[in-house]
Formats: structure tokens, sequence, C-alpha cells
């Protein structure tokens, strides 16, 4: 029986840590730093999930790791409490956002505290505080004077149910992303962030960084950048009333210009209704329509079936001066290049299908592929080309480009795919603009002086109507006076986006009780950058390019040191649930769905809880049914019945546990279903180091003596440590456990262990299971905390084995296996082969003609 007993060490050294601060931390010139970082979480009114667990439980070995090999370690946490999800409570219930918030904090603190994660809890930072979003504000007035916050009237999303707009990123699918609301297309006065000035060093500083390549490509498709040029189309004045027009179009493949079949205006182009003719204006007026309805994703989609109208009137191609139809089509969108293109159907996908489906000429112009078949997309030779007829594709480009130049027609031009940032919300739970709009039209900063401007209290949490924050019907707070002029003012009613806090809070940890500035210059340039950074992919594109822009911002200004925040990212892969399902029939009756394979109409199916399942070896079991319960891998989600609660499993086995079977599941970075057993086997594993240390009474096992360890003990130790320093640096971590588990087998094996082999255990341990360390830590001997004693060293000498095993072979087949000293001579090796009784047999009558020795591999007799 063993007496670990984790639900009484694990409250003890909580409380130990929190009391001697064993993990605060100051920035120290004598010491080399290490800054670990987790993406800080929402405090969702759910609470911690084990996704969580998974990212936070990685940081935390980092970040103990390096503690024990001498690092000056900054490991902090805080949360990222403004946004929806608190303010849509408070709609509901009329709870101020603020009260609900603290409540779902302190949730996640006990969580997070409860899993034993050494964080310096005196940084403890939230981007709510009025103390914190000064300092966001102050940022905002940073990009303000650098002209990089600017109001414009732009097209939103706007959704109707959640009175508000929303970004792009928020939207999916022409839904909300939360709440799943309808989305339209409409404009509106919004703050903007001038990210697109910043797109080339986003684009060329990933180089510099260690981030996946898969997350590096995301924000470089996001940027999307693409070379080619702008080109003027005249508009035929005869096919169009008269009018005097130019379409300018922007093309990645200007040397394609004598493939051009037809033009396509988007829906939004405003020379649209100009354009078309009387014949054609309802069915173009009823097309618009139509595509207001649609998102930006739906109408680029590839597999969407293409559709578009013609307007009636015809342009003229500068190469060639001929006339082709301008039809206006949905998958050309307004907000890139300059809504218009010029369609070659026969070397473009899009453009092809179109052509097809509305009967328009096909031209190759570049050679490779059957162009009537499908669009091609190669390299070639120009054809059917005038001027640039029998050039390569780039050469072509360069000389048609050119040759635009010259003629006044056009221009070699860089697009991107990037947009300005929309940067305000029409909501209440949000960062106040630090702006006021002054009775004579002009709109100015407030000084920083009256930073913070704190959010008022307001008595419905809605939207305006309108579509106006709710700020906006609190007279007493949105009428102001401006403190330079005296002039009468409004303030700004809009507030910032969720984004802004997470854009910056990495720095605001280096100095969070700092009221004079946002942090220290000498701080910033200890700590900075971010070495390692951990969190889900799902942050690719919108937190993480968003926080380097703002950083970059704040490098131009002067108060950061680095180009970049986050040195090193890692993404932790997704835990994925397992549901248990059954099924009943039109009777109620239950059956099984293994092997069934008839059609299960999703309201006959049944769920059991990871925790209630009947295990039958490893079958699992309805709990009272004989019925065999088929196992589905996917998400976790309430409706499956297949999340699982970190507080429960640290009911059941403790936090040592949870920590240490997340991290046994497999790799970091990959996918990883939850197995409910798992974390048995884990916790066996502990109780095993615990009955090693400990014997029945408590205290120090009878069997665990002073002396230094050597020969195989010695060997395997060495070896351990050398396996768990590597892995644990590399963040194998599933690995690194497994090491220590195959030495835990070893020692078992022994009759004694030697106190220097568990201490130095013990401190490997630790990382990974820091409660049950520190306690055994404590049984060896020793001071408390284990968080202060050294990394093992090893020595390399010593992790090698003294002895090999090597197969002996009689004329080229094997007939036994010696084990020989590593450094073993012929003589010893052929002495120790003919002690085997089976080697000898197959010599016996015969003469040995040669032998065959490859040390410490092989041992061959040449006889007959
Ligand atoms: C003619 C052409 C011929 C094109 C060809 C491609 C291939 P990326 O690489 O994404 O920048 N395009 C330009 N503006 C557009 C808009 N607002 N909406 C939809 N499509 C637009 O793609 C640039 C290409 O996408 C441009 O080059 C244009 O089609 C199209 F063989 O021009 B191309």
């Amino acid at each position: 029986m063993s007496n670990y007993k984790p639900e009484e060490i694990e409250p003890k050294w909580q409380k130990f840590w929190e009391e001697n601060k064993t993990f605060q931390v100051e920035a120290d010139e004598s010491k080399p730093k290490y800054y670990v970082l987790d993406m800080f979480p929402y405090p969702s009114g759910s609470g911690l999930h084990v996704g969580h667990v998974e990212g936070y439980t990685a940081t935390d070995i980092v970040a103990r790791y390096k503690r024990a090999r001498g690092f000056n370690v900054l490991h902090p946490m805080g949360w990222d409490a403004f946004g929806l999800p608190a303010e849509q409570y408070a709609i509901k219930t009329g709870t101020h956002p603020a009260v609900k918030t603290a409540e779902n904090v302190a949730t996640f603190k006990r969580q997070l505290k409860a899993l034993g994660f050494s964080y310096d809890w005196d940084r403890e930072i939230n981007t709510t505080d009025p103390g914190y979003y000064k300092w966001t504000q102050w940022i905002f007035l940073q990009l303000y004077h650098q002209g990089l916050a600017y109001v414009a009237e732009v097209p939103v999303n706007w959704c109707p149910a959640l009175g508000t707009v929303l970004a792009n990123e928020e939207v999916i699918d022409g839904k909300s992303e939360r709440g799943g609301h309808p989305v339209i297309r409409k404009p509106m006065r919004q703050w903007m962030l001038a990210i697109t000035e910043y797109a080339d060093r986003l684009l060329e500083d990933l180089d510099d960084i260690d981030w996946p390549e898969h997350l590096k490509d995301m924000q470089r498709n996001w940027i999307g950048k693409s070379k080619g040029a702008e080109v003027d189309f005249a508009v035929d004045p005869e096919s169009a009333d008269g009018l005097e027009a130019n379409i300018r179009v922007f093309t990645t493949r200007p040397d394609t210009l004598f493939g051009a079949t037809y033009m396509v205006l988007s829906p939004e182009h405003p020379l649209v209704d100009e354009l078309t003719d009387e014949e054609h204006k309802l069915e173009v007026e009823a097309y618009k329509k139509e595509a207001a309805m649609k998102s930006e994703l739906q109408r680029t989609e590839l597999q969407k079936e293409k559709s578009g109208v013609f307007t009636g009137a015809y342009a003229i191609n500068p190469v060639n001066d001929e006339k082709i139809p301008i039809w206006v089509a949905d998958y050309v969108l307004m907000s890139y290049g300059t809504g218009a293109i010029m369609a070659v159907p026969a070397h473009d996908e899009r453009d092809w299908e179109f052509a097809k489906k509305y009967d328009i000429e096909i031209r190759e112009v570049v050679s490779g592929g059957d162009v009537q078949e499908e669009a091609y997309t190669g390299d070639g030779e120009l054809v059917n080309s005038g001027l640039i007829d029998g050039l390569s594709v780039p050469d072509a480009k360069k000389k048609i480009t050119a040759w635009l130049e010259d003629e006044g027609k056009g221009k070699g031009t860089i697009n991107y795919k990037l947009r300005d940032w929309l940067f305000s919300r029409q909501r209440y739970w949000g960062e106040p603009f630090p702006i006021i709009h002054r009775d004579d039209g002009e709109t100015v900063p407030l000084p920083e002086e009256q930073l913070p401007l704190e959010l008022p209290e307001v008595e419905k949490y809605e939207p305006s109507g309108t579509g106006e924050s709710p700020l906006a019907t609190i007279d007493e707070w949105v009428e102001t006076v401006d403190p330079e002029s005296g002039m009468t003012a409004r303030r700004e009613t809009n507030t910032m986006p969720q984004w802004a806090g997470s854009c910056w809070y990495y720095l605001r940890y280096l100095d969070p009780h700092n009221d004079e500035e946002p942090w220290a210059e000498k701080k910033e340039k200890y700590w900075m950058p971010v070495d390692l950074y951990v969190g889900g992919a799902e942050h690719a594109v919108l937190h993480l390019l968003y926080a380097r822009f703002w950083h970059k911002v704040l490098y131009d200004v002067g108060v950061v040191s680095t180009k970049e925040p986050f040195q090193r990212v890692v993404n932790q892969g997704m835990i994925l649930g397992r549901t248990y399902r059954y099924a009943v029939d039109e009777n109620g009756e239950p059956f099984s769905m293994v092997g069934y394979d008839g059609e299960v109409e999703a309201q006959r199916e049944r769920v059991i809880a990871p925790t209630d399942v009947r295990w039958d070896n490893d079958t699992p079991m309805h709990p009272e049914h004989d019925i065999e319960l088929d196992v589905l891998t996917e998400k976790m989600s309430k409706s499956r019945g297949n999340v699982i609660n970190p507080d429960d499993v640290i009911k059941d086995y403790g936090a040592d546990s949870l920590r240490l079977y997340e991290m046994f599941m497999g790799p970091l970075e990959q996918t990883k279903p939850w197995d409910p057993r798992g974390v048995n086997g884990v916790h066996r594993f502990l109780s095993r180091i615990w009955r090693l240390t400990v014997g029945e009474d408590g205290e120090l096992s009878d069997n665990v003596l002073d002396y230094e360890p050597s020969g195989d003990e010695q060997r395997e130790l060495h070896k351990t440590i050398k396996k768990v320093t590597e892995d644990t640096g590399n963040l194998d971590f599933n690995t690194a456990i497994a090491a220590m588990m195959e030495f835990v087998n070893f020692l078992y094996k022994q009759d004694d262990v030697s106190k220097q082999t568990l201490e130095a255990l013990t401190v490997m341990v630790a990382p990974y299971a820091p409660h049950t360390a520190e306690e055994l830590w404590e049984k060896l001997g020793n001071e408390p905390s284990v968080a202060n004693a050294a990394w093992p060293e090893y020595e390399e000498e010593l992790t090698k084995e003294d002895t090999v095993e090597v197969a002996v072979q009689v004329m080229g087949k094997v007939r036994g296996v010696i084990e020989v000293p590593v450094d073993a001579d012929e003589e010893t090796a052929v002495a120790a082969a003919r002690a085997e009784d089976n080697v000898e047999r197959h010599l016996e009558g015969k003469t040995i003609r040669k032998v065959i020795w490859v040390p410490g591999r092989i041992l061959n007799f040449v006889a007959n």
C-alpha cells in the first residue's frame, strides 16, 4: 500500500510557495534571463479546461527546468478580461461585467494555483484594471501621434443581433464567430489602425524568429504580398452612352494581357451604375443586392459556382485595342487591388470557369497546356502576344510592364491582402478611446496626464439600436471640455476591441506596478524578448500579428529595444475528447453501435460520460446494460458529454498526476485524445517513486542508503540524466517522462538505492510533478525548496554501457550471442564465443579458416 497522498502534500506545498514567494523574481544583471510566457486566458464562466492545462504545464516545466539550470526566470500570469461574453452576461442579468469578471478570475486563479504553476503572482495583471488600461490608452496615443490611428467611413461587418460591428476575423461564413448571428456589410465611421504600413516589416522579420513554419506561412498568407501591375483599360464610349472613363485593374499576370477576353468589376465598383445600359439595369441591380448579402469568404471560395451579369458596356485592351465585354461578378472584391480585373480564362481557374459558363472566348497566350480543357497556370512560352511572343513568363512580365509604363497605360505595383485594422467596437466593456471631438469639428487626443480615462457606470449594457456604444447614452460622461482650448467637446464613445489589451501585456509583466511609465527602460532591456511563448494555433494570425505590429510601432517610438516580441513560439496540440456512444431503437431499447452498419439518427444516439464507462478489460461497456460502447474521438464539447474538467482529475488523482498525464499523452505539438484511464498509469508511476523513497511509516525508506552510486546504478542514473536533460530542453516531455519511468523500474530491481541517486531523480521529477518532488526532497533530508536545487549533471563517459551484446555467426548464420566488454579484443571475443555451447557445437569437427571481428558488433567464424 502506498501512502502517497497528493491531497495532503499538494495544498501543503502550494501554501509554502505562496508564503515564501518562492517564484518571485527581479531583474538581475548577474544572471542570464529566461522569459517564458503563456497566452493568458480569457476568464470565461466555464473555468479552466484541459487545453489550458496542457500549455501551462509545458511552460511551467520549462520555467522550473531553466531555474534549476541557473537562469533568472520570468514566468507571469494574468487575465485578458475585456470582451463580449462578460458584456452579454451583463445584458442578460444586469450584473456589471466587472463583477462577473472578478468572479471568473477568482475561479481561474484558484484552479491555476491548484496546479502548482510557478508563476510570480506579484506580477499578475488584468487588462480591465484602469491601472493597466491607462497604458493601453497611452499606447493608442503613440499610434495616434505616429499617424497610424485614423477615422474612416468604411464598410463594416454589421451584426444586427449583437448590435455591433465585427472584425473580419470574427466573421465566419457570413455569421458572427460568437453566437452564429447573420452579418451584413454596412458603411460606418470607425477607428482604423494602419497595420498595412508595417506589412513589409511584418513579412520580412518573420525570417528572424523561431516559430513553427506553418504559423509563419499563415502570417505570410494573411499579409498576402503580390507583385504585379496596374493597367488602365479605357471604356469604349460608344458602348456606354458616351461615357469617358478608365478602368484600372490589378493583375499579377501582366504577361497574359493579350489573353484578356473580358473584364470584371466588383458589384460595389463605383463605375458599375454609370456603365450599365438600360437593357441590363434591372439585372445588375438585383445582382448587386444579392452580393451584398454574402461575406467575402463566401464570395471568393474557389469551389463555389461562379456567377455574374453583363453590363452592356465594353472596354478597350490597351495592348491590342480589342473591345472586350465588361461584366459584374461577385468573385471580384472591392477591397482588394482596384476592385476590377482583366479576365484571362486560359490561365486563371476562376476566369476559366466563368468563361465556360457564359460562353466567353478562351485564348491561349502561354503554351504548355490544353486551355480548352482547363486553365493552364504554369510557366511556358508566350504565344499570340505581339511584342512579348516567344518570351518566358517572367521576361514577358518585365517587358510588358516596362512597355505599359512607357505608354502611360500602367505601372508595376505591389498589393497586399492585409487590410488596415478596424479598431473600434460599439460596446461598453472595453477600453475607452482617449479622444474627444471638439465642437469645431476637430478630433483631438487627451493629454497623457488625463489617463486613464475610466469607464463610467452605466445603467444599460445594450448597444443603442443605431449601432452606437452604450457609452453614448451617458451625457455626463460624453459631454466634456477640451483641456487645451477650453472648447466644449464630446468624448469618443466607441471602445477598443478585445485584442488591444493582449497586444502588449507581455511588456506590462516586466514592471506591473509602475504608475509613472508603462515599464522601466532597464527592465525592458533586461527581460525582452520573450524567449518562449506557448499557446494555441488559433492565434496564428490575429493576436500574434497584432502584437507584432504594436511592438514594431513601440520599437519605432523608441520604448522597446527588440524588433520582435516573441523569439520562439510553440503551439500546443489540441486535446480531443473521447465520446462513448450507444443507440436506442424506436421502443427506447438500448443497443450497441459497435459493428452495427445501419444508419442511426442523431436523436437515437446516447452518450455516456467518460467517468461512468464500465471497463471490461479494455472494452468500454455501458454501466448497466451489457452493451459495448462505440468510441469516437472528437473535439471536447458540453453537448457530447466528453469534456474533462481539471478539477475532477485533481480531486481523483492530484495535480501532479494531471500535469504528468497531459505531458505523457504525446508530443506537445500534436493533437491527442484524452484517455480517461491514462491518468491512472502516471499516478501509479508517482506512487512508485514515492515508495522508493518513503517507507510504510512515512519516514525515509530503509532501502535508501548513503553511498556514492557506482556500477549499473551509476550508469543508469547518468543515462537518465542525459536523456531527461536533452528531452526537457527540447520540449520532448513525453519521452523524458518515459525515461524516468524506465529508471524507476530499474531502481525497483535493486536491493538498495543511493540517496544521491534519489536526490538527482527528485530534482528531475520536480518540473513535472513539483509537489511530489518537494515532499520527497524534504524526506531525503533537504531544506525546501527543491525549486532552488541545481539540475543534476551527467558525465558522457558514465552513460556508456561497459559491455555489449554481440551476435556470433558460424558461416554467416547466427549461432549465439555473447556479452563482452565494449573494448574487447578479438581474442576475448573468440574465447567468450567458444564458451557458448551452441557455437561450439556448430564448430565441432571443422577447421576455423578465418575469424571476422568487427569490435562491438559482429563475430563471424569462417570454418569448414
Ligand atoms: C489577370 C490574371 C491572369 C490574373 C492570370 C491571374 C492569373 P493574388 O495573387 O491573390 O494577388 N484579382 C485582382 N483583384 C481582384 C479582386 N479585387 N478580387 C478578385 N480577384 C482579383 O491575385 C491577384 C490576381 O487575382 C490578379 O491577377 C487578378 O487576376 C485577380 F492568368 O489578373 B489576375
